[in-house]
């Protein structure tokens, strides 16, 4: 009797400690069904030998024990001296372990964090071995063994050789030190800069385990709005304390500088970057976080835009006031990664003309340790925008790209929508900067300009929402970028692939769904959001929901009026030779693919062109009848990947599936906000209704004009 109730406590707990919040992200391990599979990853994690002892060995350890009690019911024997012995043999190249197959070439080529994970035959045992320059190259082996495992691979005749393509993968965190997140969807920030540096949450090392997971080597802690709270010796201890902790995993820490600190927290007059008094200070202050934390990554600034203090209030370039910062951190190796997202009120030209004026002429100006980084696209996180003209403009300088997970524009954390196609359709974008294929990832990854820096920036979509990202299908889009820093060539459906068998089940019929639903998820936002080029005509502010219709804000690019010029005549922003001419900051093979309207891919359409409302599309439709067209397709589409879903209840936990059919409604009910609301506004400028064969909007343009949201969620800094 007594056992029995022993034995049912014991489920209970199992399922108590297996129920599926959304915590373990894609490192759940969960119990290989398979049995042949479960044989053979059996006897492959049987036993395991570890060589070196460093806490990046004991996190590999760790992280193996883990997996293979939750994943195959068994505790391998770990064995540390002899390096012969065992059936999974781990460490850095060196004494113990020789680099097997592996020719000096080889192991060169893997460079400091790339990895080798080789099955071959000793005495008739097949043994693995995991090897690489450092140890933390060799815990990035063991995350992408028990990846395979996860995803259900063989195991005998691996011969994978793998190095980042990106030297720096980054997160950036919009996060203030009120822990309020600035286009965060998630909760608050995790960052409970309060009770740091005494208190470590377990939330600090998981999130360093789920990065070093996919690669991730370095976060910006806090937003680039920027506070110089973050630069005083209290906080820098804060600081300190969570970089001991990422250490380990591979993670350096970075922080944003706020420009004017010299004043703020440094008593001066001036931030003035020639000010010897000013650079002085900068230099101290460099001195003083290396010696606390003598890996720190170095500075991230976002100066002279939206309202952020810069070199320019002192008639300095931007490049002054990076190499000023650039030369304070160099003697530790440190760099400054200097943005490019920039533009002033008092700047009547075209928004998307500015970053490429301030910062061409620039080009060469910038230290050998300075980065400048460029959002995807010139405008900002657009559900689809054409790469950034700078990409390609500036050879002499190393660019980082800067993606957006969070969703700030594509749906926040009510929507489903993967955003894998759309970092790949901007990398895989022809710059013709050096002729054809001179793709941005080119530019990104150094091989064009040969760059030693190169990297990729994320703006995070990590908060303290038990899921860490809000929406399930979020999680995607974390795992999704760190591949592709990793990786860039990886696709998205081999991605999605991988992402959905670690996070949900291997089952074939749920990752075959699941993944299509993933896979057009973007463009189905794209249609009902921001079809054929239109842009920035989300609520303002906050950014949650459509309002073309907003013309009041103080400065003209606050306004979706500014962005989608809709009138008697058409509709859509005139960038070509005949408009602001922002086309030709492209490279002439690049502008050849917009310039002319009858060839324009029309994806783009409205990006470049004024459109007549009655202009014939390639459907034969006019451009009228197609923007209803897509507009309906794209809100119809939501509601088909909610049919998908409901489809897909028997495969996994209650939870999730609860979670993401109620986001599912809440999208779709979006999507015919959306909808309708562009287009009865848009009925009103280009005196044509909604084709009768559509279900007309049950609301009027008034109703949908007097919504709103005073407390949507990532407003606030
Ligand atoms: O996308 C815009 C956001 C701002 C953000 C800015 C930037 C951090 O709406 O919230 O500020 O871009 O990237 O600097």
């Amino acid at each position: 009797m007594k056992k029995k109730l022993l034995a049912i406590v014991f489920i209970l707990l199992v399922a108590f400690v297996q129920a599926e919040n959304g915590y373990d992200l894609w490192l759940r391990y969960p119990t290989i069904k398979n049995k042949m599979l479960l044989a053979s990853y059996r006897l492959a994690l049987q036993q395991i030998s570890l060589q070196g002892n460093s806490a990046t060995i004991q996190i590999a350890k760790e992280e193996l024990l883990k997996a293979s009690q939750n994943m195959l019911g068994q505790t391998p024997s770990f064995n540390t001296t002899n390096s012969n012995y065992g059936s999974l043999v781990i460490g850095k190249i060196g004494a113990s372990i020789t680099a097997g197959p592996l020719s000096k070439n080889d192991i060169k080529d893997i460079g400091e964090e790339g990895f080798s994970i080789i099955t071959s035959m000793v005495n008739g045992k097949a043994q693995i071995i995991i090897t690489g320059n450092t140890d933390v190259g060799v815990l990035y082996g063991v995350f992408h063994l028990l990846r395979l495992m996860q995803t259900q691979n063989d195991l005998y005749k691996l011969h994978i050789i793998s190095k980042p393509k990106l030297k720096l993968r980054l997160l950036d965190h919009w996060d203030n030190l009120n822990r309020t997140v600035e286009r965060g969807y998630a909760g608050s920030s995790i960052w409970d800069w309060h009770k740091l540096p005494g208190y470590i949450n377990q939330r600090y090392i998981d999130y360093a385990r789920a990065n070093a997971s996919i690669g991730i080597n370095g976060t910006v802690l806090n937003n680039v709005n920027a506070n110089s709270t973050i630069l005083t010796a209290p906080y820098l201890l804060k600081v300190k304390a969570l970089a001991d902790v990422f250490r380990p995993y591979g993670i350096k820490v970075y922080l944003t500088a706020r420009f004017s600190s010299p004043i703020e927290i440094g008593g001066l007059k001036t931030a003035d970057p020639l000010n010897e008094e000013v650079r002085l200070w900068w230099k101290e202050k460099a001195k003083e976080i290396y010696a606390i934390i003598p890996d720190f990554g170095g500075f991230v600034v976002k100066a002279n835009s939206e309202g952020q203090p810069g070199p320019q209030e002192y008639k300095r370039t931007h490049a002054d006031g990076a190499d000023m910062l650039a030369d304070a951190v160099a003697p530790y190796d440190g760099i400054v990664i200097w943005r490019a997202f920039v533009y002033a009120a008092q700047n009547p030209i075209d928004r998307h003309k500015q970053a490429y004026e301030d910062f061409v002429p620039l080009d060469g100006k910038f230290k050998s340790n300075v980065m400048v980084q460029v959002k995807n696209g010139a405008i900002d996180f657009m559900p689809r925008e054409p790469f950034h003209p700078l990409f390609g403009a500036m050879p002499k300088t190393p660019l980082m790209m800067e993606f957006q997970i969070t969703q700030e524009y594509t749906g926040q954390s009510t929507s489903l929508v993967y955003l894998a196609p759309l970092y790949k359709e901007v990398l895989n974008s022809d710059t013709y900067s050096s002729g054809k294929g001179s793709t941005v990832a080119k530019v990104i990854d150094g091989s064009l300009g040969n760059h030693i820096l190169n990297g990729m920036a994320g703006v995070a979509n990590i908060g303290s929402d038990i899921n860490w990202c809000g929406h399930p299908f979020a999680q995607a889009n974390w795992y999704a970028y760190g591949r592709l820093c990793w990786d860039y060539t990886l696709t998205s459906n081999t991605i999605a692939d991988e992402w959905l068998r670690m996070t949900f089940t291997n089952e074939e019929k749920f990752i075959a769904t699941t993944k299509n639903m993933m896979l057009v998820s973007r463009e189905i936002l794209v249609d009902y959001m921001n079809p054929l080029g239109l842009h920035h005509i989300m609520g303002t502010g906050h950014h949650y929901g459509p309002a073309p219709w907003i013309n009041d804000q103080s400065r003209p690019e606050w306004n979706p009026v500014y962005y989608h010029k809709a009138d008697s005549a058409g509709i859509g922003f005139d960038r070509s030779v005949t408009g602001s001419n922002a086309i030709a900051q492209y490279f002439p093979a690049a502008q050849r693919q917009w310039a002319d309207v009858g060839t324009c891919d029309e994806k783009y359409l409205l990006w470049f062109h004024h459109v007549p409302w009655i202009y014939t599309m390639k459907s034969g439709r006019t451009l009228w009848d197609e923007l209803c067209f897509k507009y309906y397709t794209g809100a119809a589409d939501v509601k088909k990947m909610q049919q998908d879903w409901d489809a897909m209840e028997s495969f996994i936990d209650k939870e999730r599936f609860r979670q993401v059919s109620q986001l599912l409604s809440i999208q779709y009910e979006e999507a015919v906000w959306w909808r309708n609301a562009c287009l009865l506004y848009f009925t009103t400028v280009s005196k044509m209704p909604i084709p009768a064969q559509y279900q007309q909007p049950d609301k009027t343009l008034d109703y949908y004009k007097g919504l709103h949201f005073p407390f949507a969620p990532g407003n606030n800094n």
